[in-house]
């Protein structure tokens, strides 16, 4: 997947638009955060911005600093709304192909609640 412009019928795109459901777990002017639907761990939320962006190089490029101080911001917040901070956690953002990102718009997993396989690196 090359660097491509923005998919306004991607899936996040459509839950953002209220047009699919999600069992959303925070909201603000500039982020939605909502449990993933195939979740590998017992915490597992995707957290987006609203804006319209592919992926995390997009965002850092493209996003206003109101919306990145929001987004990371809300990053902490969930994550510890979701309880995971104190025994730890683990974010991924998925990006383009090698990256293996299936939705193209900017997401963040949190993952937590057990103690997660190691992965490289
Ligand atoms: P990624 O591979 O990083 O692009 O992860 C996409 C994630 O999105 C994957 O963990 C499954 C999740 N997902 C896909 N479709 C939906 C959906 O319709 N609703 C919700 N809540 N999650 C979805």
């Amino acid at each position: 997947m090359a660097v491509q412009p923005y998919d306004p019928e991607n899936i996040f795109a459509k839950i953002l638009r209220g047009e699919i459901p999600c069992t959303k777990v925070y909201e603000d002017d500039h982020v939605l955060a909502f449990n993933d639907i195939a979740p590998q761990a017992p915490t597992h939320v995707l957290v987006i911005p609203k804006g319209a962006y592919t992926s995390y190089d997009d965002f850092a490029q493209n996003a206003s600093d109101a919306e990145i101080v929001a987004y990371t911001r809300a990053i902490g917040k969930i994550s510890k709304e979701a309880g995971v901070v104190e025994d730890g956690y683990r974010l991924i953002a998925n990006t383009r192909e090698h990256g293996r990102q299936d939705v193209p718009h900017l997401h963040v997993h949190i993952l937590g609640g057990e103690k997660l396989p190691r992965m490289l690196p």
